[in-house]
C-alpha cells in the first residue's frame, strides 16, 4: 500500500481553507492508502507564537483532525517534535540543498515581507523541513493545497540530490490537489490564512460564520443588487462547489450570472450546505474537549508507531553517509 504523508501547523484555528484545500481529502485518502499525518509544531515557531498557549493550540489542531474523521483506526496522527529523526535529517538534507533554490521560495518571500523583524534561518529551512517529514516516511504522495505544491516539488530534488550522492534510498513524492486547492479568504484576496485573520474557523459560532460569510467579497464587478455576477470571478462560488450538489451550483450558476439572485441568496444556501456537513464534526470536536486525554493518547500511539518507521530509515540513512555508529 503507498504511503501518505502530510502536516497542518498548530499557528490557530483551522480554516475552511485548511479543511477543504487538504484535511478532508486526507479522510478520502485513508480508505486507499497508508496514511500518515502530523501537527507539524517545530514549522510553526519559525514565526512569533505564544509559547504559553501552544501545547493548547496543538492538542486542539490533532483534535479537529481526529474529529474531521482522521481516527487511529484510519491513519496515525502524531505531533512532529515528538518523533526526533525528522530534525536529524533536515541536517542531512541541508547538505545537499542548494540554497538558491530556498531564496525562491514564495512562501519564504510572503513569510519574509510578514516577518520582517524576524527573518531566521529556520523560515528559509522550512521546506527543507519538510522534505525530511516526507521522506522519512518514504511516502509516494504528499496531499497538499496548492500554496504547498512548490515545497513538494523541492522535496523531489532534496530526494533526487540525495539519491545522486548516497545512493538509491529515497521516491520521488507527488503532491495531491483536492478539489479545492486555493481558498481565498473573505477579503476574496489572499489566500485564506489563520495569520492573516482573513479566515472563516471550522469551530466558530454560527453567528460569527455567518457574519464573516454575509459580509465576505464577491465578484468585484457586481455592485448592485440588480448587476449581473460572474461565478468564475467570485471566491464564495469557490467555497459553495466545494460544499454543494451540482443542482445547487447549476442554480446559482445561473442565478448569479442573470441577476436573478443577489449575493446575499447565494450565501444562504451555502451556509446551510456548510452548516450539515460541519455540524458533525463541530459535534464531534466539542465532545472530544472534555476528553483530551484521548487525543493526547492517540497522538502518542502515532508518535510512537512514527518513531519506529523513523529510526528504521536512519539507520539506512546513516549507513548511506559512511556515519560512525
Ligand atoms: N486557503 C487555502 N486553500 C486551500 N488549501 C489551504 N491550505 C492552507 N490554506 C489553504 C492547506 O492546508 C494544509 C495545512 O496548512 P498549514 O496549516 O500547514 O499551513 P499554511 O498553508 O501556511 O496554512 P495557513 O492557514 O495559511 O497557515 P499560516 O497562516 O500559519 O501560514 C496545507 O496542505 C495547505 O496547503
Amino acid at each position: 500500500m503507498k504511503r501518505i504523508f502530510s502536516g497542518i501547523q498548530p499557528t490557530g484555528e483551522i480554516h475552511l481553507g485548511n479543511y477543504v484545500g487538504a484535511i478532508r481529502n486526507w479522510v478520502e485518502l485513508t480508505k486507499d492508502y497508508d496514511c500518515i499525518f502530523c501537527v507539524v509544531d517545530y514549522h510553526a515557531i519559525t514565526v512569533e507564537y505564544p509559547t504559553d498557549e501552544f501545547k493548547k493550540r496543538v492538542i486542539e489542531t490533532a483534535l479537529i483532525l481526529i474529529a474531521c474523521g482522521l481516527t487511529p483506526d484510519k491513519c496515525k496522527v502524531f505531533v512532529q517534535s515528538n518523533v526526533r529523526e525528522h530534525t536529524e535529517l533536515t541536517w542531512i538534507f541541508n547538505c545537499v540543498t542548494p540554497i538558491g533554490e530556498l531564496e525562491r521560495m514564495t512562501q519564504f518571500k510572503d513569510k519574509s515581507k510578514q516577518h520582517r523583524a524576524n527573518i531566521n534561518m529556520g523560515l528559509m529551512d522550512y521546506p527543507v523541513l519538510q522534505a525530511a517529514d516526507i521522506l522519512i516516511y518514504k511516502a509516494g504522495f504528499v496531499p497538499v493545497g496548492e500554496d504547498q505544491v512548490q515545497h513538494v516539488e523541492l522535496c523531489r530534488e532534496v530526494a533526487r540530490k540525495f539519491n545522486s550522492r548516497f545512493g538509491e534510498l529515497f521516491p520521488e513524492p507527488k503532491a495531491l490537489l483536492s478539489i479545492a486547492p486555493k481558498i481565498l479568504g473573505v477579503d476574496g484576496a489572499a489566500k485564506m490564512s489563520k495569520t492573516l485573520g482573513n479566515y472563516i474557523g471550522l469551530l466558530e459560532d454560527e453567528k460569527s460564520m455567518w457574519d464573516k460569510l454575509r459580509t465576505a467579497v464577491t465578484d468585484v464587478n457586481r455592485v448592485r443588487r440588480t448587476d449581473k455576477g460572474n461565478p468564475e470571478l467570485c471566491n464564495i462560488f469557490t467555497i459553495h462547489k466545494a460544499f454543494s450538489e451540482n443542482q445547487t451550483l447549476l442554480n446559482v450558476d445561473r442565478g448569479c450570472r442573470t441577476a436573478d439572485i443577489g449575493c446575499i441568496d447565494c450565501k444562504k444556501l451555502l451556509f446551510t450546505n456548510l452548516k450539515s456537513e460541519l455540524g458533525p464534526i463541530r459535534e464531534r470536536a466539542f465532545s472530544l474537549m472534555k476528553d483530551t486525554d484521548y487525543v493526547i493518547d492517540v497522538v502518542r500511539k502515532g508518535a510512537s508507531d512514527c518513531s519506529a518507521i523513523a529510526q528504521s530509515t536512519m539507520t539506512e540513512v546513516r549507513s548511506a553517509l559512511g556515519l560512525f555508529t
